[in-house]
């Protein structure tokens, strides 16, 4: 942590909803975010002027067990129900603490904060592995060779460190370091995702950039694989995706707000698409029943091949956001300068 104080400096701690403990980082220009101890969750994305950049619902319980919803939260590790765990992991739903053996620390960085998260006992009970397997098949036939035989499980022991960083020009990096620290030689295996929920004017005036012609996962047809057809993905009803592979630059161009959001990011191959429409949207008691119009999720994910550590290993997955103004209702936006632009 760069320096905590009461003052509004860089990095204030204070209270949040609930009286839950969280961290308000401030770059001098104006812009902001505010992460929760609980969880490790993003939950405000501020620019210089003031504006909101995630959807946050207005239903959000911000009370443990249940994860909030919206902003970013970290899906560890499991992604999805792909596997033995609860929905998306439990690391969105446990008390992170600040990382006292924090990483190096680049020069010039004010506004970050460095939060640990270790396995509790509990955790270790549900989170076993015999194999480390390296797809989704090998996940689940270790869930299941490990239900036939609980004596011979192997428990996961980890550190997940994430440094979350406000750059001077407002952009919101993620760096998630997750090192495997077995003592008994074992391997672990993991899937992940920032499951990032971006507010839109819109949700039917926003078009995704970087994706088209990439092969996903649909989970709306048993995660059957197609491939994406046409142009950039618009939005006419419920959309949850995988897609494999994906280039590093994803744009998410909002026209009526004249704002595009470009995500970058590193060590996470794919990208998931979600927008949960009026039926589901309904079906959450934690979601407004219009709210899905004004949100899309855009995740950096590692899902198809699930990552395996050995002890001593340490993985790296970054997401970096940050917006530029456009004007593609105008015409004048060419998408690929965004993309394929520094
Ligand atoms: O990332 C998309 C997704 O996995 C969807 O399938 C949808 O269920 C969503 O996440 C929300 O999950 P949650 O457990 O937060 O309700």
């Amino acid at each position: 942590m760069a320096a905590a104080s009461s003052e509004k400096g860089p990095v204030e701690l204070c209270k949040g909803i609930n009286g839950l403990d969280k961290v308000v980082l401030r770059e001098v220009r104006g812009s902001s975010a505010e992460v929760y101890f609980y969880g490790a969750h993003l939950t405000s994305w501020k620019n210089e002027h003031g504006e909101e950049m995630l959807f946050v619902s207005s239903k959000a319980i911000f009370k443990p067990p249940k994860a909030i919803r919206g902003g970013i939260p970290i899906c560890f590790p499991q992604f999805s129900n792909l596997g033995p765990l609860e929905q998306h992991g439990f690391a969105r739903n446990r008390v992170w603490t600040a990382d006292k053996d924090p990483p190096p620390v680049p020069p010039n960085s004010r506004a970050f904060i460095d939060l640990i998260l270790k396995p509790s006992e509990d955790d270790l009970k549900i989170w076993s592995h015999r194999f480390g397997g390296c797809t989704l098949i090998t996940f689940w036939l270790t869930f299941i060779f490990s239900a036939l035989s609980f004596s011979d499980l192997v428990f996961s022991s980890y550190e997940f460190r994430l440094r979350v960083t406000l750059g001077p020009a407002g952009d919101l990096m993620l760096t998630s370091r997750i090192r495997n620290t077995n003592t008994d030689g074992k391997p672990f295996t993991f899937t992940f995702a920032y499951h990032t929920y971006l507010s839109v004017s819109d949700i039917c005036e926003v078009r995704v950039e970087g994706l088209e012609t990439l092969d996903y996962l649909d989970n709306l047809q048993n995660r059957e694989r197609f491939t994406e057809q046409g142009d950039a993905i618009t939005f006419e009803g419920e959309v949850d995706k995988i897609y494999l592979s994906t280039p590093t630059k994803i744009a998410i161009l909002d026209h009526e707000k004249k704002r595009t959001f470009v995500i970058r990011k590193d060590g996470l191959p794919d990208a998931v698409v979600w927008n949960p429409w009026d039926k589901k949207a309904k079906a959450m008691a934690d979601f407004g029943d219009d709210e899905y119009k004004h949100m899309l999720c855009v995740e950096a994910a590692a899902v198809e091949k699930a990552i395996t550590l050995k002890p001593g290993e340490e993985w790296r997955g970054r997401q970096e956001l940050s917006v530029v103004p456009s004007s593609y209702c105008s015409g004048q936006l060419d998408p690929q300068k965004v993309l394929h632009g520094s």
